[in-house]
């Protein structure tokens, strides 16, 4: 993007369109072949305006289906009135959430990053089953919730689950990817202003596939229209868990208060970390701060992930 000329107003204004381009491919409205010749248009103005020559910037073929994120600031964590709040709100509807569940999210703190990318949408079963069928021989075995190496009939499209930490980091790896930390999936997810969800900061929403919508099952990936975060990568909120290359740790500075948070940052160190809710869970764990553990070895059935490449 070459050097951000913060305070030129036409500039701004051109980003502000050029985001909208963005936005739209992000959300599937338009292709990538189409978002390619906004870019380039995108360019010649910004080439006008600025008066100084600029690089073509296309999506290169490794990155198609995948977003990019711009380095900078966001907001990662809860603070401990936020957890409290949501017990507060939690509880008379579902009893058995505690305050040791969450403090592992504290605190909240500004964090920076720089530019990555993120695949838009979870990695499915038909993905999965071509990268399974170039490991003949090798120690990567099939996902646990197939029968017999065959993707599951009629989810093609639907997220592969039933993996664990190593078969998905398998998976990244082959294409020249890898896992997301922490920090860069719930800066994927909340974006730079510390949303609650990936959608915004409200629970009103009725796209999304957790628990609530009835489904109790996985639906084919990017087809759950309120679930889309700010930089338009979908399912974030829900459909599986999705397991991040991070180990199990406390933040620094963490200052849990109950004794059982203390306890699972020793039991549970270096386990494996799964992020956002399930067709399975509720809508209160689609917070992008949120945080699970997970055996190692765990193939959970409402698991699975996305790659992350720099
Ligand atoms: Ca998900």
């Amino acid at each position: 993007m070459g050097k951000r000329q913060e305070r030129d107003p036409k500039f701004e204004a051109l980003e502000t369109v050029f985001f909208d381009f963005c936005w739209e491919y992000g959300n599937d409205r338009i292709s990538l072949d189409e978002y390619n010749k906004y870019r380039g248009i995108y360019d010649k103005i910004r080439q006008r305006i600025m008066g100084a020559s600029v690089g073509h910037d296309e999506i290169p073929p490794k990155y198609e289906n995948m977003i990019q994120i711009p380095a900078g600031d966001f907001i990662m964590g809860s603070s401990k009135e936020e957890i409290k709040h949501l017990i507060s709100e939690m509880v008379p509807k579902y009893p058995q959430f505690q305050l040791w569940f969450f403090e592992d999210e504290m605190p909240k703190r500004k964090a920076n990053l720089g530019t990555i990318w993120m695949d838009k949408f979870e990695v499915t079963n038909l993905q999965y089953s071509k990268f399974l069928s170039s490991q003949e021989g090798s120690s990567v075995t099939s996902p646990r919730s197939w029968d017999d190496r065959k993707v599951p009939p009629g989810k093609g499209n639907h997220p592969v689950t039933g993996v664990d930490k190593f078969q998905a980091s398998a998976y990244c790896k082959f294409l020249g990817k890898r896992l997301p930390t922490e920090a860069e999936w719930e800066k994927a997810a909340r974006g730079t202003n510390g949303n609650i969800y990936t959608w915004g900061n409200n629970l009103s929403v009725r796209d999304v596939n957790t628990a609530e919508i009835g489904r109790h099952d996985t639906t084919e990936v990017g087809t759950m229209r309120d679930d889309v975060s700010p930089y338009g990568i979908l399912d974030m909120g829900g459909n599986v868990m999705e397991l991040v290359i991070d180990g199990y740790k406390p933040y620094p500075d963490n200052d849990a208060e109950t004794e059982k948070a203390k306890r699972a940052f020793v039991d549970r160190e270096g386990w494996a970390v799964a992020r956002g809710s399930s067709y399975e869970g509720v809508l209160y764990d689609a917070r992008g701060a949120n945080r699970r553990y997970f055996s190692p070895s765990h193939q959970g059935k409402d698991i699975g992930f996305r790659c992350t490449t720099d």
